[in-house]
């Protein structure tokens, strides 16, 4: 038998594959559909390395075992190429962003086609092309026309050094993803997408997604933020107002029936989650942007002062700001006091820039008693700190700050007992003097306990009192309940130019004019200079031919939109149109997209958790409430792919010069070694480092396979045991690629590899069985060894092979399930079922679920090998 000559087998399929149109996808509308999607790459110009593919030989790996078990697989690919990277790489290669990416396309498309996948390349979609963004542009328009895209003025994020404005998303750390440059805040006109209109709907249908990935869940809840609370309004009096005027005031907003209380000027609203402690309210900050000091800069004795303050604060970064370990600074703003609604007390006004312009109101009502930063800024300046919560249980003196003697720093004590003295004092004491040390500034607590100093609502604990609070505020008509979210409207435009111009046009008679449908796409128009300005603009506004265009409301003269769209535009829905590619008069058929929509399974990196995997969710929902698609929720299943670093540890990157080209391993050991190299390193979602040796292990087991097929006789000896081992293989290989557990499904047929080896001969029937799990993982080996064997048809028309119930019965237990210790239904399962899935398995039974509906489930008792009990009230 000849050796295993990877080289040569791998460009043989290849090619075979291509003529055939193997991998085009199927639409029998008979068979059940599969909808396999990667995170398609932006092409950069470096190339792909070896720990890019790695999610995508696993979802080759499960389109292949999909394809054999009679699904119609939809497995496409494309491209991500607008955006700042790509014209980053432009700009410092001195050449026109469409031609880089053109090539950096054609780059990646080589290297992936190497690999062996199974996508289906006459889908390949690419975001840059005018027919692709063709209706990238029209769902911006439908936005328009629903008023979720409109215009604001408010400071964004700029990054100085890309020159354009950025998303609160893209950044990290308060500084620009792209670039690491520190982020300014600056005041520019900008187009934003509403999509806190959807901020609900993406929270509570998360819980719609039971496969996905709770890591993943969280970091959404997070990043979304939901906080409970109350909006609080507190009248502004100014200092020359004379005594009646202020009396008067002071009366009017106890009163709440002055119409000035409405005049937004005269009130500075806050978010607040603590409404229960607005008794302890001692003074207000405002952030530096807050528009209070600029309508009232008349009024404010120390503009000067406070514009100083101002300037600095705006070049420090949201994360500097917001630095608990910082040092707290501001300046109080004479000339303006505000009223607290509960006690009618004067309270004065600062501004600091602990406070963020970009969150609640951008004013907030400080309690330094039991707000940690609030406090220190209170012993920083002298102000007064009143407890309104004292701890219930004096042996509770816990989660309050201290004051560190030699630092001067504040520290968290957690829960330990450090002020209470049992034996000198009685709780009543301890508690009293525990009110005085903090009115000393030596606590600040945090912590749970009950309501005091506080008129009405003495006496209550916290949950109690923000209720009573939130009456009493609704009732004077001076606050209510709120819902704040950390979600921001999506800061929409850039000043760039490789991106989809935005579909608007500006007529000084109508305004701003959604461009009509029937001339879309508004093209790119070619430039010679394309690098940003700096000014605010985008390059696009030097091309007067371009801009000048005439009002499709009016027909006068009007001016086109030249900022274009975010790089995360085009990645909102490219899943969609992989569906209808090529359709010239919707975004997707109707038809097509009931039949695979939603995508079923979505593998990708796990740092688009929040940004992408949120705005996709959000225009899907935005298409789903204009009708466009048919299901609310676009991805079924995610998975994240585990990063695979460089031999030493580190990241690859040029920059340490580790990086390796998966064409140098093609051409070394085969791509089918890299892919059950890539699949056998370690569980699928955890990093990994790449190692030489191991892709040798991979090569070696692969010349096993290859030579194990110089056994196969018609007299053979087969042994029962080998026959035994062969279907425990068939049916954890199926399981686990199910579960995207490559490297447990590689291993097991490893031994069984190593099993054959060890038999004079193997029968046909057990060598056809190897071949076909193997298949997925190493394709091209596996279509050769098939054709050995005299077989015409490709591997890959074969069904998916079944293992024998009876010759793995050791394998398998009776799960006996019980309702309160009575057994109730009885269930075959794997013998090493695992907890988590014997409970689930358990509550899916349809005896358990009548018994278990309406009812409260106290625990489930798992017992390993036996039973699962479910208690319940
Ligand atoms: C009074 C108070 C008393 C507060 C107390 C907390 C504890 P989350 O949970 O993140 O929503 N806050 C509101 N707007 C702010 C802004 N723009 N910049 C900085 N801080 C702001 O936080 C809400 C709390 O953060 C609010 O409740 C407010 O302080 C502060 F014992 O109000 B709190
Ligand atoms: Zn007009």
């Amino acid at each position: 038998m000849e050796k295993y000559n990877h080289k040569k087998i791998e460009e043989k399929w290849q090619e075979k594959w291509d003529k055939d149109k193997s991998y085009q996808t199927s639409e029998d509308k008979k068979k059940p559909k599969y909808y396999i999607l990667d995170m398609f790459p932006y092409p950069s110009g470096v190339g792909l390395h070896v720990g890019h593919p790695k999610g995508y030989i696993a979802t080759d790996i499960f389109s292949r075992m999909k394809m054999m078990q009679g699904y119609n697989v939809l497995h496409p690919m494309g491209w991500d190429a607008f955006g700042l990277p790509a014209e980053n790489y432009a700009l410092e290669n001195k050449t026109h962003p469409r031609e880089t990416t053109n090539k950096n396309v054609a780059t990646f498309k080589a290297q992936l086609e190497k690999l062996g996948f199974t996508y289906d390349w006459e889908r390949e979609i690419n975001t840059t092309d005018p027919e692709y963004y063709k209706w990238t542009q029209w769902i911006f328009l439908q936005m328009f026309k629903k008023g979720l895209a409109y215009e604001s003025y408010e400071p964004i994020n700029w990054c100085p050094s890309c020159k354009t404005g950025l998303a609160n998303e893209d950044l990290e750390g308060g500084r620009c993803e792209r670039c690491g440059t520190e982020i300014e805040r600056k005041p520019m006109r900008q187009w934003v997408l509403r999509i806190t209109d959807y901020a609900d709907r993406l929270l509570n249908d998360l819980e719609k997604l039971p496969d996905w990935e709770e890591s993943i869940k969280e970091m959404q809840k997070n990043w979304i933020g939901r906080s409970e609370g109350a909006s609080v309004k507190f009248s502004v009096i100014l200092e020359q107002a004379n005594q009646n005027e202020r009396s008067d005031r002071i009366s009017r907003s106890y009163r709440s029936d002055s119409s000035e209380l409405r005049d937004d000027n005269y009130n500075l609203e806050v978010f607040t989650t603590r409404p229960d402690t607005l008794f302890g309210c001692t003074y207000m900050v405002v952030a530096p942007e807050h528009e209070l000091i600029k309508n009232h800069e008349s009024s404010i004795k120390n503009y000067k002062e406070v514009e100083k303050y101002i300037k600095q604060a705006g070049n420090k970064s949201d994360l500097e700001r917001t630095d608990l370990a910082k040092n707290k600074t501001g300046v109080k703003i004479e000339g303006l006091t505000a009223i607290n609604p509960v006690n009618n007390q004067e309270i004065p006004i600062f501004v600091a820039d602990y406070v963020l312009a970009g969150y609640g109101t951008g004013a907030i009502m400080a309690v330094p008693a039991h707000d940690e930063r609030d406090w220190e800024f209170a012993k920083k300046y002298k102000l007064p700190i009143i407890c309104v919560i004292y701890p219930e249980k004096i042996e509770n003196f816990s989660n309050y700050f201290i004051e560190d003697e030699k630092t001067g720093k504040s520290q968290l004590r957690g829960s330990t007992v450090v002020s209470y003295d049992p034996k000198n004092e009685t709780i009543k004491e301890g508690i009293k003097r525990f009110l005085e040390e903090v009115k000393e500034g030596k606590h600040c607590h945090i912590g749970n306990g009950k309501l005091i100093n506080s008129g009405f609502l003495n006496g209550l604990g916290i949950k109690e009192a923000i209720t009573k609070m939130n009456e009493w505020l609704e009732k004077k008509k001076v606050g209510k309940k709120a819902i704040n979210y950390r979600l921001q409207d999506w800061v929409f435009s850039r000043q760039r130019y490789w991106g989809e111009p935005i579909p608007i046009i500006h007529c000084e008679k109508c305004g701003a004019v959604g461009v009509p449908e029937k001339d879309l796409p508004v093209k790119l128009p070619e430039v010679k200079n394309y690098e940003p300005t700096g000014t605010g603009e985008s390059p696009l506004a030097n091309i007067s031919e371009w801009v000048n265009t005439t009002c499709p409301k009016c027909g006068g003269p009007a001016k086109r939109e030249t900022n274009t769209m975010p790089q995360w535009a085009g990645s909102s829905w490219y899943y969609l149109r992989y569906i209808d590619p090529k359709n010239k008069k919707a975004l997707v058929d109707k038809q097509k997209e009931k039949y695979w929509s939603p995508v079923d399974f979505y593998v990708g990196g796990a740092e688009h958790a929040t940004r992408h995997l949120i705005y996709a969710r959000f225009w899907h929902k935005f298409l789903f409430d204009i009708g466009a698609v048919s299901h609310e929720e676009p991805f079924k299943r995610l998975q994240h792919v585990g990063l695979i670093n460089a031999e030493d540890g580190r990241k690859m990157s040029k920059r340490w010069g580790n990086v390796i080209n998966p064409d140098d391993i093609v051409e070394d050991f085969g791509a089918d070694s890299m892919r059950v190299y890539e699949m056998f390193m370690g569980p699928f979602s955890q990093p990994c480092a790449w190692s030489t040796n191991g892709l040798i292990g991979a090569r070696k087991f692969l010349d096993k396979v290859w030579e194990s097929q110089s056994k196969i006789s018609k007299e053979n000896d087969e042994q029962k045991e080998l026959n035994n081992l062969l279907h425990k293989t068939i049916k954890k290989v199926g399981e686990d690629i199910e579960e995207f557990k490559f490297n447990t499904a590689i291993s097991a047929m490893m031994i069984l590899v190593n099993k054959i080896n060890e038999q004079k001969n193997i029968s046909l029937e057990t060598s056809e069985s190897l071949i076909k799990i193997l298949c997925p993982f190493a394709p091209h080996l596996s279509e050769e060894l098939w054709e050995n064997l005299g077989h015409k048809e490709s591997i890959f028309k074969e069904s998916w092979p079944e293992y024998d119930k009876d010759l793995i019965k050791d394998e398998m237990i009776e799960l006996v399930l019980q309702i309160n210790g009575k057994v109730r239904d009885k269930i075959e399962v794997s013998a090493d079922i695992t907890e988590e899935k014997a409970k689930k398995i358990a509550q899916e039974s349809e005896v358990i679920k009548k018994w278990i509906e309406d009812k409260e489930i106290i625990k489930a008792i798992f017992v390993k090998g036996k039973l699962v009990n479910i208690v319940i009230k």
